[in-house]
């Protein structure tokens, strides 16, 4: 291909397990710009503010472009070397068990299919496991231990004919908008329809809620036990499906009824009535999805909260008919991918199983490989507790930053320190993963890869390159067939092209299948070069004999050996007993417009506006009785550590709780990695560790001064003890907090703007108010607020600086002044990223009439592209409609 000639290219957004279609278009000056793919089944053209900003986050910036060892850059050929020739030594002196890879499911099925089969089949251990581990587990095991297989049955049209959606533990408006905002359409064409929305905080999803339960942190398990009992006595069991499809169903009936409407009340945190109403809603609803996520899968009760859920469709026989059945919504753009290849270290390929020596042979056969694991790897968590405990020498990590997203962070950092081989593959230099390995191998970056990746409802879509690879940059599943080839098993990996690699995976899939097992894309066991270019998205299965389908299991027949699905007894969690010292649970999760450890969404200025800064979510009262007030800086911490962040006070939290979004990473702010915080407790079933509810106090964090500036360009290092730092147009904003004021406020700001520049001071009569402005040649490089209380400048203002017009000497004064000019409008914090509208632009358009969402629109744009902030939007209006001004959504520090 021409990559020099305007084009346009379909592939798939990179981000989460919605798997939107998306084109990628090219100008001739090489400039890329996306759009959603209108004929893309997961999406039909729409993009949520992640996916319209792809574009602002593929630049060189940060990126890794050569191998490197030992921080010197290096060839492919003596990196590649070095890599097989130090995973042999190591396995031919301590055995295969001495080595693993934790790998991503943010690669694609080319690359997780070879990484897997290089580890079980070649090396003979099945020590890969995966950040999958950390997301999909729970309802990996549930799906097994109720349906023989990891199978999920629906599809997102089943949430658009459905009469009622509970969604638990999902906040699907942030996570997963596209497929919110096809909920939210479905839901103004049938009015009828209900949503249920379980989740301890009143997220941003309770907007089309039509009961929101804020139940207490793990009462899931209970709550579901519940509904059995409640589905058992009011005769909404569908008796001729359990006695036909299922076993189990009185020992499962015999649990829950051991809960009376008491315990209940107890063990969820829930009100009878609402209880009632929910159970009624339920039981008379034939067509129902429960969707969940995380607040069901990241806990040491998540496999039996996935169980507990699925017992109830069993119950009612609501599972993969249209409409019906429980959904366990992905995260990342390909975990159904990494499942399917077997990237857990406790699954094979092809969704056969390491336990059963049936599926060992074939599989082994399949691949003619010379041995075959036959037991279980270590999962994430146990994984690296053998890095610390040195029974792991050598491990690869792939497309994920381990010391940010797992648990105990700290001690996964100082286990990776430890390691006598440490091998990191990512297209990104500087993260805290990268920092610790001995080999950094530059992989090609989404625009730059070929592949494949499934979506949520098992949608198998094609990712597409529109660029080439960046410097020495190569795809995941070269790199580790290089690898393995110099390992001595090039027989297994001569691959040339992604297309080879997904047709074995699809043979392997076929092979000896015939119906036994739930994956099979046989259709494309034959598929060529050009084929799996124009491959179009379908869902699996897709035998060679057969059309795709839509659902599945809606026959009754499951893949257990007597074809019947399972009731699982599930244990009634008892409340948690108190922690002393630490009276809060800690939850965490996600915000909407950043992506995991913001390597990439930390790049577009777009999206690093709507949360400019790591925060914690608390109750008023819980503030209040801490003096901690809105804006103020809060310590959190915990038996592991503490972290420094912005206290944000809502009343969508409920008492007792408190929320850290998991995404801030080293390079932005402090001491904000809430994973530091985190106990690697895990749940017995899946080793998924509990990453919702660990038990931390809070105090607040007086400085002697605060700060807030504003940067032509990134600073090469901020001396200040709270500091944050986001990208902004035309810039960069920063917030800072000082334990002691450093002696020089000048050469401070020097520092920070790293020039010998022109500084103006002004210093108002306030106690403890100063103002810096820097200029080279005339233009502003830098403007630093100082207070002695948190900075109250309109901090959109104090941005704008950096683009507006140069500042003439009349207008030095007004900039120092830190208010608009009487001619400047402050747009205020931003509630639309994809236009960026701020909340005083909505505020000013409501008083001008625009009393809805859709004419705030019309006005603004505001909400009119990926909608995920139109509940911002509606929220703003209603409350200066009712004229409670005080709880607005205000960003983390409001204008002055
Ligand atoms: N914007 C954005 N979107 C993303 C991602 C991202 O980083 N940013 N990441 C993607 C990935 S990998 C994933 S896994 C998904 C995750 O998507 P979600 O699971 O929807 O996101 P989370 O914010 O982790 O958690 C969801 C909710 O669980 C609630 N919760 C906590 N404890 C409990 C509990 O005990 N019971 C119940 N019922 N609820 C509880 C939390 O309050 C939270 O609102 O998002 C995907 N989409
Ligand atoms: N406290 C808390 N912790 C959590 C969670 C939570 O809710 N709370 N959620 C957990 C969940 S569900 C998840 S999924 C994890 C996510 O956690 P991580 O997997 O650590 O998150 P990312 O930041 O997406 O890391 C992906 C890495 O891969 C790199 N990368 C991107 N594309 C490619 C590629 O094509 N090839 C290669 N080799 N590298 C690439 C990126 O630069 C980045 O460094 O976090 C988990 N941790
Ligand atoms: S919903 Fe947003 S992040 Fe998810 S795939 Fe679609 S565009 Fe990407
Ligand atoms: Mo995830």
């Amino acid at each position: 291909m021409d990559m020099s000639a305007p084009r346009s290219i379909k592939t798939t957004c990179p981000y989460c397990g919605v798997g939107c279609g998306v084109i990628a278009q090219i100008g001739s000056d090489g400039d890329v710009s996306v759009r959603g793919d209108a004929t893309h089944p997961a999406n039909f053209g729409r993009l949520c503010s992640k996916g319209f900003s792809l574009a602002e986050t593929i630049d060189l910036d940060d990126r890794l472009l050569t191998p490197q060892v030992h921080g010197a850059r290096t060839d492919w050929e003596t990196a590649l070397n070095l890599v097989a020739g130090r995973f042999n030594e190591t396995i031919r002196e301590h055995g295969p068990g001495s080595v693993a890879f934790y790998v991503s499911g943010q690669l694609l099925t080319e690359d997780y299919y070879v990484a897997n089969k290089l580890m079980k089949g070649f090396i003979g251990s099945a020590n890969i496991d995966t950040n999958s581990r950390l997301c999909m587990a729970s309802s990996v095991a549930g799906h097994r231990r109720a349906f023989g297989s990891d199978t999920v049955p629906g599809c997102y049209e089943d949430l658009e004919i459905a009469d009622l959606v509970v969604l638990v533990g999902s906040n699907l408006a942030w996570c997963h908008p596209v497929l919110y905002q096809r909920l939210v359409a479905a839901k103004e064409k049938r009015p009828h329809m209900k949503v249920v929305l379980i989740d301890p905080r009143r997220t941003a999803t309770a907007d089309i809620a039509d009961l929101h339960l804020p139940i207490k942190p793990d009462g899931d398990v209970a709550l579901f036990l519940g509904l059995l009992r409640h589905l058992a006595r009011n005769r909404a069991i569908d008796r001729k499906f359990v006695g036909r499809h299922t076993n189990g169903f009185d020992e499962a009936l015999r649990i829950a009824n051991t809960l009376d409407l008491y315990a209940l009340v107890r063990l969820t945190g829930l009100s009878a009535p609402s209880l009632q109403a929910f159970f009624e809603l339920f039981a008379k609803t034939e067509r129902t999805v429960t969707v969940y996520s995380q607040g069901v899968n990241q806990s040491v009760a998540g496999t039996d909260k996935v169980n507990a859920i699925i017992n109830c469709h069993l119950a009612t026989g609501r599972v993969g008919r249209p409409g019906t059945g429980p959904f366990s919504v992905t995260g990342q753009p390909n975990a159904m991918g990494g499942r399917e290849v077997g990237g857990l270290a406790n699954m094979l390929a092809a969704h056969m199983t390491i336990e059963s020596p049936a599926d060992r042979d074939r599989v082994q056969r399949f691949w003619q490989s010379p041995t075959i694991a036959v037991k279980p790897g270590l999962k994430a968590v146990d994984m690296f507790r053998a890095v610390a405990d040195g029974r792991i020498k050598a491990l690869w990590i792939m497309a994920t930053n381990p010391v940010v997203s797992m648990p105990d962070a700290e001690s996964v950092a100082e286990a990776i320190r430890a390691c006598p081989f440490v091998v990191v593959s990512d297209v990104t230099a500087t993260t805290e993963t990268a920092k610790l390995a001995h080999v950094l191998l530059p992989a090609a970056a989404w625009g730059e890869k070929n592949g494949t990746v499934t979506n949520s409802e098992r949608r198998i879509s094609r990712q597409r390159s529109f660029m080439p690879p960046a410097g020495d940059a190569r795809p995941d599943w070269w790199i580790i067939s290089e690898v393995a080839c110099r390992m001595g098993h090039a027989g297994g990996f001569t691959y040339s092209e992604p297309a080879e690699i997904f047709a074995e995976h699809a043979a392997l899939s076929r092979f000896e299948n015939a119906g036994t097992r739930d994956f099979d894309i046989g259709s494309c066991a034959n598929i060529d070069s050009e084929s799996y270019d124009d491959l179009a998205p379908f869902q699996w299965p897709r035998p060679a004999d057969r059309a795709s389908s839509q659902r599945m299991l809606g026959d009754g027949q499951f893949f257990t050996p007597d074809r019947k699905a399972r009731f699982v007894t599930v244990e009634v969690a008892s409340n948690t007993p108190p922690h002393p010292g630490f009276p809060f649970t800690l939850n965490t999760g996600r915000v909407r417009d950043h992506w995991h450890t913001m390597t990439r969404t930390g790049k577009s200025s777009r999206l690093s506006q709507h949360y400019a800064e790591p925060f914690v979510e608390i109750h008023p009262d819980d503030a209040a009785r801490l003096h901690i007030g809105d804006a103020d800086l809060v310590r959190v911490s915990t038996g592991l550590g503490a972290i420094i962040v912005r206290a944000l006070l809502t009343s969508r939290q409920q008492i007792g709780s408190i929320f850290v979004p998991m995404h801030w990473n080293d390079v932005f702010a402090s001491r904000a990695r809430v994973d530091v915080l985190i106990e690697g407790r895990t749940d017995h079933s899946s080793g998924q560790p509990a990453l919702k509810t660990m038990a931390a106090r809070m105090e607040r964090f007086v400085a002697q001064s605060y700060g807030f500036a504003v940067l032509r360009r990134r600073p090469a290092m901020v001396d200040a003890t709270y500091w944050s730092l986001a990208k902004c147009n035309g810039g960069w904003r920063v917030e800072l907090a000082f334990g002691i004021d450093p002696d020089d406020w000048t050469q401070f700001m020097r520092t920070l703007v790293g020039a010998n520049v022109e500084t103006v001071a002004y210093r108002d009569g306030q106690a403890g108010h100063q103002r810096f402005a820097c200029y080279e040649n005339g233009t502003l490089e830098g403007l630093l607020f100082l207070a002695s209380e948190p900075v109250a400048v309109s901090r959109e203002w104090a941005v704008s600086q950096l683009t507006a017009p140069q500042a003439s000497a009349r207008k030095r004064s007004t900039i120092l002044s830190g208010r608009p000019g009487a001619d400047a409008l402050d747009r205020g914090p931003t509630v639309c990223a994809c236009f960026g509208v701020g909340i005083n632009e909505i505020g000013e358009a409501f008083a001008r009439g625009c009393t809805s969402v859709a004419a705030v629109g019309a006005a603004t744009q505001a909400g009119t592209n990926c909608g995920s902030c139109r509940s911002e939007i509606r929220n703003i209006i209603e409350q200066k409609s009712a004229m409670l001004m005080t709880q607005a959504p205000k960003a983390l520090v409001t204008s002055s």
